[in-house]
């Protein structure tokens, strides 16, 4: 047998012995339905001419001028509108429908999880489909904050003229939901992280929380500097769709 059928044999046989599981998924999810990682050679920075990824997004810069950010959000947004969910993310999605997953901590922006119809998914660096008025906190949807971006480019709040921000987390900012997540991984038997170089923290520090088992699903860039050696029960380093396609056939479904 292959590599790849023994180590997703091993995959199903621990997914048939836990009695739940948890996935912590990162941009590799996402890149299989069109939207790179960040840094990458075929890097969303490059993809869509950013020079200054760090400046753009940090909180300090953006509160001065929210132009720049706003040039590459409106591309990002019209990319996400675009895509579909992945195979991969469609495999997590029913795992929680049979009763198998318990949550989704996700360091991803694009919503994809939910749209393959997974519903306990934590958004740790939070999420395009909702922004903020940072002056009278008036809450806007995607839809509409989309719509002011396209007539304005910077959007301002249609009740005092305060300028929007997505509920996206930047550098300098606070991460969401971190005691949910935190307690999502105590809680769970096995723990999958998809897609993730396990760079940045804090949802690098998640997967060594569960008491159970790690599977990593990763090509690429990896750090085990946070990663517990002797809890990882399989290290793949395989297309994530791929893998969790073969999973799929050894669970028989
Ligand atoms: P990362 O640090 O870019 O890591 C992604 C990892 O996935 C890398 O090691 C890649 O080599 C690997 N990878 C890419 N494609 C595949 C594939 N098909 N199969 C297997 N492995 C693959 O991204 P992280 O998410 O760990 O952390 C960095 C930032 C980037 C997070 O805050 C993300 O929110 C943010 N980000 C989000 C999106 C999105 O919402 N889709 C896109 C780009 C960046």
């Amino acid at each position: 047998m292959s590599k790849l059928g023994e180590q997703a044999e091993e995959c199903a046989r621990l997914l048939r012995q836990s009695r739940s599981a948890a996935l912590l998924s990162g941009a590799g999810m996402s890149t299989a339905a069109g939207i790179q990682d960040f840094r990458g050679p075929q890097g969303l920075y490059r993809q869509l001419g950013v020079d200054e990824p760090e400046r753009l997004f940090d909180i300090r810069h953006f509160l001065l001028d929210p132009s720049d950010f706003y040039e590459f959000h409106a591309r990002f947004v019209e990319l996400v509108g675009r895509v579909q969910p992945t195979r991969a993310h469609r495999f997590f999605a029913e795992l929680e429908s049979r009763g198998k997953l318990r949550g989704i901590i996700t360091q991803n922006i694009d919503s994809l999880h939910q749209r393959a119809g997974s519903k306990n998914v934590l958004e740790i660096h939070g999420g395009i489909w909702q922004s903020t008025c940072l002056r009278c906190g008036k809450l806007y949807d995607l839809d509409r904050a989309t719509r002011l971006m396209e007539l304005q480019g910077v959007p301002h709040c249609e009740s005092c003229g305060g300028p929007l921000k997505p509920d996206v987390v930047f550098f300098g900012e606070a991460v969401k939901h971190l005691e949910e997540c935190r307690r999502l991984a105590e809680q769970v038997d096995l723990f999958f992280v998809a897609g993730s170089s396990l760079v940045v923290t804090p949802a690098a520090v998640l997967p060594a929380l569960c008491p159970g088992r790690i599977v990593v699903v990763n090509r690429g860039e990896l750090s085990h500097a946070f990663l517990p050696p002797e809890r990882i029960a399989l290290l793949v380093e395989e297309d994530i769709d791929t893998f969790f396609d073969a999973v799929r056939a050894a669970l028989g479904w």
